[in-house]
């Protein structure tokens, strides 16, 4: 694929439809009258707050993850002193490393399990599944078990993201392990975990089981938890909960930022070859001409003449500003604006940008809690509601 327009298109999007020869050339406009959004402060004074859920059903609570180790609980709008985990004795405290990301099973309300990810103090990523105390508002610190760990050959593209998918298993995003230029070749190698979203199963087996449908399974070399591939660092991704629907949100080099998007219909990103390092973006990364055959290309990219760093957020769902449901809400670490677009048909469509909610920087994270409304947190410390406008 070559773009040659593209460098007439500074400052653009770049909307690319499935199969497409190009991407065309588009842009977020403002929100239409009527939809008024705005940041409602929930949380201020966190230590480098990057991630935000809640357990399944619980309308009362959000659990913050703090980069340096902390999961801080907000109950009923308020700042709870304790936290509710202390890992800040195992974490690294590099620019891309800590504790990075919290899921809670979907039957935590019976199990009363959680898993963690981050990065130990050698580095390397640790999986780990916790347990709440007789307390709700406190885990169980001793009941820790390792899941799964992996090498990290580099401090940065560690991923992030650990989410309970619709069908139940886990999904573990990992970036390419770092450096830059993915000098090993991480992204195309499937006999490593790394540059991949894997999916296991933490509830059956000790620690984990494959799932059989996992499209690796049978593949001499390949590890078999591999679910999607060809990803240099999917800091964020989610499921759409509404249908199932996987947004990645792929942290470019030098040049473009880009988000995958695989429908259900197409098997949730499932055997999916993204295309890190043969492309950044849309776009061959070792000179043009590549072979892009069997490759997934993003749905929509933009380059860094708008931001450094892709921060992927949600479909929202919830149900206090109807106007924007079905939209994902993405944003950017350096400039702290929040876009959104829908994805419908193969076509990204109605891309929107919300001058209302941008920071101006830093936004790390998006977070959704249990009714399906969404969260914008900052690495200074604030984690903000979207709200809409009177
Ligand atoms: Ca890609």
């Amino acid at each position: 694929m070559r773009l040659p327009h593209l460098l007439a298109c500074v400052g653009l999007s770049l909307a690319c439809s499935a199969g497409a020869s190009a991407c065309s050339e588009s842009g977020p406009s403002g929100p239409p009258a009527g939809t008024g959004v705005g940041l409602q402060e929930v949380v201020s004074g966190l230590s480098f707050p990057l991630y935000l859920t809640a357990p399944p059903a619980d309308l009362t609570r959000l659990f913050v993850v703090e980069k340096t180790g902390g999961i801080r609980i907000v109950k009923d709008g308020v700042l709870l002193p304790d936290p509710f985990l202390d890992l800040s004795a195992q974490v690294s405290s590099g620019s891309e490393q800590g504790l990075l990301g919290l899921a809670f099973d979907p039957d935590y309300a019976t199990t009363g399990r959680f898993v963690v990810h981050y990065t130990d103090l050698a580095g390397n990523t640790a999986l780990v599944r916790f347990q709440v105390s007789a307390d709700p508002d406190l885990a169980a610190p001793a009941s820790g078990q390792f899941i799964l760990t992996a090498s990290q050959p580099y401090a940065n593209h560690n991923g992030g993201q650990v989410t309970f998918g619709p069908d139940g298993f886990l999904y573990l995003g990992l970036g390419d392990g770092g450096s830059a230029g993915d000098p090993e070749n991480r992204g195309q190698d499937l006999s490593e975990l790394l540059g991949s979203i894997l999916r296991i199963d933490v509830r059956t087996g000790d620690p984990y089981t494959v799932p059989p449908d996992n499209p690796f399974i049978a593949q001499p070399n390949a590890r078999p938890e591999v679910w999607s591939y060809g990803l240099r660092n999917p800091w964020r991704f989610s499921f759409d909960r509404a249908n199932g629907d996987l947004y990645i949100a792929d942290v470019g080099e030098s040049q473009f930022e880009e988000i995958d998007v695989s429908p259900v219909a197409e098997g949730s990103g499932k055997g999916v070859n993204y295309g890190w390092s043969i492309m950044e973006g849309a776009h061959c990364f070792h000179g043009a001409g590549c072979d892009q055959s069997g490759l997934t290309l993003p749905v929509l990219e933009y380059n860094h003449n708008h931001g450094c760093s892709v921060t992927g957020g949600y479909v929202y769902r919830g149900s206090a500003i109807p106007a924007v449901q079905g939209h994902y809400f993405y944003s950017d670490l350096c400039q702290g604006w929040v876009r959104s677009f829908r994805y419908a048909g193969g076509v990204v469509t109605e891309e929107t940008s919300w001058p209302t909610l941008s920071t101006g920087g830093t936004i790390v994270s998006f977070g959704e809690d249990a009714a399906g409304e969404m969260y914008i947190l900052e690495a200074g410390g604030r984690v903000s509601k979207i709200v809409p406008e009177p």
